[in-house]
């Protein structure tokens, strides 16, 4: 199979990174996006229909919004992708990308599914990487393909597995973020300088941290010596009561909720 020849549905702000990438590298792109326009200057040739889109392409990737976009789109053109290569980098779980796969199986077609570990800006750079499951074999003939959109990593032939890896990675991610806006949320109630806290004591301390804290994730394999549950829990109730004093709620993923509907609703 030849792979050159990529299109593209969907042309967000992480479609036209994929885009801009592939054709930086000298991929033939072929994109498509609902509201049309978004491919202006972008240099990559725009079909007007999804069937275009994917007919005139060797792989097809679908950078949409959630898996109910992908449905909406894939939906009027499933009985025309007999012999099609799809490969989602949509956000969802496990068991949507499971589901997509027996759909487009059921219709001739082959997915790759895919996470991508990356954001608009950093697509194309070293750190960048491609979670990828589904069949070996199809990941070999794709991954160079795509290769420069970020590292191609395959995590297993289960369709559902780049998504659960990809979720879960989030989940460490928002985890981190909500302490991290929990944190800096304290200094400044208390009146303290958070430029110069982020700086000086929040990054270099969770730069410090980080390794212990992936490795320790698994509390089963625990080291008793180095990490004593006693302290940790005391530990725990002096920062809960450092949080009260400076009045932030101390559940931390329901305060990186509410910050994120006040940006969402100061961005509306
Ligand atoms: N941007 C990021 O930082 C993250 C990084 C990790 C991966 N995510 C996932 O990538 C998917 C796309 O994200 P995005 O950043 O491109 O998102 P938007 O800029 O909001 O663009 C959304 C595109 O989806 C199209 N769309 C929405 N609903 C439908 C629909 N019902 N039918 C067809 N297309 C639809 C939308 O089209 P339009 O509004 O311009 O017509 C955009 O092309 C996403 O899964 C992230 O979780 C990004």
């Amino acid at each position: 199979m030849n792979t050159q020849r990529i299109g593209i549905l969907g042309l967000g702000a992480m479609g036209r990174a994929l885009a801009s990438a592939l054709l930086g590298a000298g991929r033939e792109v072929t994109v498509w996006n609902r509201t049309p326009g978004k491919a202006d200057g972008l240099g990559a040739r725009e079909a007007s229909s999804v069937e275009e889109a994917i007919e005139s392409s060797d792989l097809t990737v679908v950078c949409l919004l959630n898996d109910a976009s992908v449905r909406e789109t894939l939906a009027p053109v499933a009985p025309k992708l007999d012999g099609a290569t799809l490969v989602n980098l949509t956000s969802g779980s496990a068991r949507q990308a499971r589901e997509l796969d027996g759909r487009l199986a059921g219709h001739g077609a082959r997915l790759l599914a895919g996470g991508i570990m990356a954001v608009p800006p950093t697509v194309g750079t070293d750190g960048a990487f491609i979670l990828y499951s589904g069949e070996r074999e199809l990941f070999d003939r794709v991954a160079p393909a795509l290769a420069p959109i970020g590292r191609p990593h395959w995590v297993g032939a289960d369709p559902g597995f780049a998504a659960l890896y990809d979720m879960a990675a989030l989940s460490g991610m928002y985890g981190m973020s909500a302490g991290a806006d929990h944190a800096v949320t304290m200094v400044h109630r208390e009146g303290g300088d958070v430029e110069a806290f982020k700086r000086e004591v929040l990054q270099p301390w969770l730069e410090q941290m980080l390794p212990f804290m992936v490795s320790g994730a698994d509390v089963s394999d625990f080291v008793p010596e180095e990490y004593n549950p006693a302290m940790q829990a005391t530990g725990l109730e002096n920062i809960l009561a450092a949080s009260e004093e400076a009045d932030v709620p101390d559940d931390l993923a329901g305060h990186l909720r509410a910050s994120l509907w006040r940006m969402r609703r100061a961005a509306a």
